[in-house]
């Protein structure tokens, strides 16, 4: 195995140094474009284009009225927590009015939301949940 971090194998690599095909470092127009008129250098981008998609939190809040075993089968039911980490958010959001409980790209934490909401409001709970940006 090499330990070189570079691969001499590599095309640009054979063609360094052959007189017929000229270093591939240099371009081939220089100065003038091949029908005789002046060229102007385009920068190349380096850059990869691709962005990673903001994050954004899904919270729930507390309320007075929904039961706390039906929080904790939400947790359960749409954050894939398993019992005892979905009973120490419930009692997080219990005791301290909100808490976290996911992270999420936007079309992901959105469709979260509505699950909770939806799943709320057919049991007839007033659990609200919503999401903001990281
Ligand atoms: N506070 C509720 C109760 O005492 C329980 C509860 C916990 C409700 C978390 C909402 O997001 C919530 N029954």
């Amino acid at each position: 195995m090499t330990t070189a971090p570079w691969n001499f194998n590599e095309p640009c690599c054979t063609r360094l140094g052959d007189p017929r095909l000229g270093d591939p470092r240099l371009g081939d127009d220089d100065d003038k474009d091949r029908r005789g008129g002046n060229s102007v250098d385009v920068s190349t981008r380096t850059k990869p284009k691709t962005k990673r998609p903001s994050l954004y939190k899904v919270l729930m809040l507390n309320d007075d009225y929904t039961p706390m075993e039906f929080v904790e089968f939400v947790l359960q039911r749409f954050f894939n927590m398993g019992q005892d980490r979905a009973h120490g958010i419930m009692l997080t959001v219990h005791n301290k009015g909100v808490a976290v409980v996911g992270v999420y790209p936007f079309e992901i934490a959105e469709t979260k939301v509505t699950q909770v909401m939806d799943c709320a409001r057919s049991n007839q709970h007033p659990l609200q949940c919503t999401m903001e940006k990281e």
